[in-house]
């Protein structure tokens, strides 16, 4: 009989990984623990009763939003005002930060910023999405409504940070700066079990994803990458394997399991890439550098950029450290 390990015993065994109070860190991914799992109930039937498809409204990015967009924003904020350790949450669903106004989240230490439901264009066609999160610990005073500094820090001040991939089985992978766990779930105990105990990055890949229908819109050293990656050097493993999903976290998911590269980067469309910095990169960028990764906007580290806005946008290069220096010194040569 295998050692079966569920999240909550291993959150409790690892408490002392969390830089500040030992209960709080079970109870804020207690809280996305109980929201995932509500989450991935209606994914799960997607196709059988009418709840995907597009609301007809749009969100502050103008995109459509998709019903399920919305409830998952909507769980995922009340698991989190339920409890008494998050005073606020911004969402890439919510034009401005969320603050929660009971005394009791007043008093709470930390903020989330998340992507509830990301690459939910994918629903429809049952490919794997995903929730993104960030847990920071807010810099305003306790007892006060939090402010924008609590939302606007770098990705370095971040105590936590975590995905879920509602894929061919549904899993959370988190880290709290101590390594990176992956938790499989079982729907039928309805419990995340210890999976994947703290996942390293292969230092070389041979995965490289990117939408490459934009290829005329990219920077020169980005196209200058792809045809070193599609290039006939068998001693170097090249030409490398293309592979896009169009899903953030299952791209990195794979990636991070087999080696490989994920690339956002600015195009004629997306100056500043698509990506958001608050939602997507940073705790992508946390998670990668844990599994001895790298993660980069093609010049500076992810995780020390400043954000000046909450939906700020970035190119992003994330994954196995040669290629990401790879592409790096391809951008560096070609400007
Ligand atoms: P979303 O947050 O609106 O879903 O957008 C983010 C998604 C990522 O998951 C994915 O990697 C990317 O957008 C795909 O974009 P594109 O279709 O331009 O390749
Ligand atoms: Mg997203």
């Amino acid at each position: 009989m295998p050692n079966m390990k569920t999240l909550g015993e291993f959150i409790v065994e690892k408490q002392n990984d969390f830089p500040h109070a030992s209960g709080d860190l079970s109870s804020l991914l207690g809280s996305i623990k109980l929201a995932a799992k509500i989450v991935n109930r209606e994914i799960n039937k997607a196709g059988l009763v009418d709840i995907t498809g597009a609301v007809g409204s749009e969100n502050v990015q103008g995109e459509e939003q998709q019903k399920l967009d919305l409830y998952a924003n909507d769980k995922f904020k009340a698991a989190m005002e339920a409890r008494d350790q998050v005073c606020g949450v911004a969402s890439e669903e919510e034009d401005e930060a969320v603050t929660f106004n009971k005394e009791l989240n007043r008093n709470a230490k930390y903020v989330i910023l998340m992507d509830p439901l990301d690459g939910s264009s994918n629903i429809d066609v049952n490919v794997s999405v995903g929730t993104i999160f960030s847990i920071y610990r807010r810099v305003s005073p306790i007892g006060t409504t939090p402010t924008q500094e609590d939302f606007l820090q770098p990705g370095n001040q971040q105590v936590a940070a975590g995905y879920v991939i509602y894929g061919s089985s549904t899993m959370l992978v988190y880290t709290t700066g101590n390594g990176i766990h992956g938790f499989t779930y079982d729907p039928s105990l309805g419990v995340f079990c210890l999976s994947h105990e703290n996942m390293q990055i292969p230092e070389d890949g041979q995965i490289y994803s990117i939408n490459e229908g934009n290829y005329i819109r990219f920077p020169q050293g980005v196209k200058k990458y792809i045809k070193f990656c599609q290039e006939d050097v068998p001693a170097d493993n090249r030409p490398y394997t293309s592979r896009y999903i169009g899903s953030l976290v299952s791209d990195f998911h794979r990636n991070l399991l087999k080696g490989g590269i994920y690339m956002y980067p600015s195009t004629a469309m997306y100056p500043n890439g698509k990506l958001r910095l608050l939602y997507e990169c940073n705790p992508m960028a946390f998670l990668m550098e844990q599994a001895g990764g790298v993660a980069s906007d093609g010049k500076n580290r992810i995780l020390d950029i400043i954000p000046t806005e909450l939906h700020q946008r970035v190119p992003f290069f994330v994954g196995s450290t040669n290629m990401v220096k790879q592409v790096e010194s391809f951008i560096e040569e070609y400007p």
